[in-house]
């Protein structure tokens, strides 16, 4: 009786998750975040491709005073989870393009195998990154 239940248990589950999966890929299809990120579909983010997309841009954004570093002012207010001191490999306490790509990658790659996946760039996306 006891394995009755748990198999039809199993069966539900099953179902459950079938079905959160298509869910997935639904969602993957009608809105695929990456897709135009992920320049050569490959299902995740190189930092050719990270740097690409976040681009001029969005630098040009975090330095209010166009003099092409961040400093500590420009910096603070980003919700990257990460200090500038932290991304600031020369240590003259202002971030270049440079420091600043480098280290966010750095950052989201939390598996270090130097791209983004999914799980990575959905990270980047609620940071604020992605636009
Ligand atoms: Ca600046
Ligand atoms: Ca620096
Ligand atoms: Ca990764």
């Amino acid at each position: 009786m006891k394995k009755h239940i748990n198999s039809a248990l199993v069966l539900a589950l099953s179902l459950v998750s079938g079905s959160l999966l298509a869910a997935n890929n639904m969602n993957d299809m009608n809105n695929n975040q990456m897709g135009e990120v992920d320049q050569d579909n490959n299902g995740s983010v190189s930092k050719t491709e990270f740097e690409r997309h976040i681009g001029d841009r969005f630098f040009g954004k975090m330095d209010r005073n166009s003099d092409g570093m961040i400093d500590e002012s420009e910096f603070s207010g980003t919700r990257f989870g990460s200090k500038l001191s932290e991304l600031d490999r020369d240590g003259d306490s202002r971030l270049t393009k440079a420091e600043l790509y480098n280290g966010l990658f750095e950052t989201f790659d939390t598996n270090r195998d130097m791209v983004l996946d999914k799980d990575e760039w959905k990270k980047v996306q609620s940071a604020g990154i992605s636009h």
